[in-house]
């Protein structure tokens, strides 16, 4: 079975959980809830979903005209070697490039097509859901997370699209990464080896050794979801390397549950690493 767009929802556990979402779900007769999509121009750095937010979010002339050369620069610095793929660049992410980096962590979106890389990316920026349209190359975000302990740490977040054409490319996302979140959509049974193939490709990279991967079990929320022992099953991920750090964390993207608690495990595994990488240097 393979859910995502047009999917058949649990109306009852989203009326609970999401009441910004009524509307949607009565305007949908509570059946298949987002099929009525928003879509946007597939031209590369359209505003992407963003659009759909009115005018809070789309910048005035001048603050565009100021952040026009720190744009240029965060482009120039950080984004060169993928440009050509970029469909979500935006301007806040230009004004959060110039935050202190110390406090950042880079961590890249992945998993197969559908999954819900994207919504998930839009659900920690705007705490909203956000309509998706297939990721045609990345999208990137700054979002600042508080986390349990009130400590509030930037992410930035690169969300690259998972169609088999562009799995290709993962590896440039992740090189010298923070963290890696591999987005899983529960209910795709069939193609949860595929996932587990992609997942395992990805950790074995030379440059991916001892990176923490927060496995996202997304659309729980979904009847028939698959429980988390299952998925770990299907996943194979006690074969993951012992090197890898990694944390499970069952999730539904669309109203955010389970989100922040994974972003936490996943600050937790990179400081541990990181700390872990400051002793061994100190040794040599
Ligand atoms: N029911 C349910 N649907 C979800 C959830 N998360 C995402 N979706 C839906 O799944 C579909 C695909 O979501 P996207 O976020 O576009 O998936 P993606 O992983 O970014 O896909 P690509 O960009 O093609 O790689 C959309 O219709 C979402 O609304 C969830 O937790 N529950
Ligand atoms: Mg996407």
């Amino acid at each position: 079975m393979r859910s995502g767009r047009g999917q058949s929802l649990n109306p009852r556990f989203l009326v609970q959980k999401a009441p910004e979402l009524r509307g949607e779900l009565s305007r949908a007769d509570l059946g298949c809830a987002f099929a009525h999509r928003v879509e946007t121009p597939p031209n590369a750095f359209s505003f992407g979903p963003r659009l759909q937010f009115g005018s809070s979010l789309v910048a005035g002339s001048s603050r565009k005209r100021s952040c026009k050369a720190e744009r240029r620069k965060h482009f120039n610095l950080e984004h060169s070697f993928a440009t050509e793929m970029g469909n979500g660049l935006s301007d806040q992410t230009s004004i959060l490039s110039s935050l202190p980096s110390f406090q950042s962590f880079h961590v890249v979106i992945l998993g197969l097509d559908c999954a819900g890389k994207t919504t998930v990316l839009y659900r920690l920026q705007f705490n909203e859901f956000v309509n998706t349209v297939p990721t045609k190359g990345f999208n990137t975000e700054k979002i600042k997370v508080t986390l349990g302990n009130s400590k509030t740490v930037t992410f930035h977040f690169w969300d690259v699209g998972g169609q088999e054409k562009l799995r290709p490319l993962w590896k440039s996302y992740t090189r010298c990464t923070d963290g890696i979140v591999f987005v899983v959509d529960s209910v795709d049974i069939e193609r949860m080896e595929e996932a587990k193939t992609e997942l395992h490709k990805i950790t074995r990279i030379s440059e991916n050794q001892g990176v923490p991967v927060l496995i996202v079990a997304n659309k729980q929320d979904l009847r028939n979801s698959l429980s988390l022992s299952e998925i770990e099953k299907l996943l194979a991920m006690g074969e993951l390397s012992s090197s890898t750090p990694w944390h499970l964390q069952p999730t539904c993207a669309i109203i955010g549950d389970g989100l922040k608690e994974g972003l936490e495990k996943l600050h937790d595994m990179i400081i541990k690493r990181r700390k872990m990488l400051r002793q061994q240097k100190k040794k040599r």
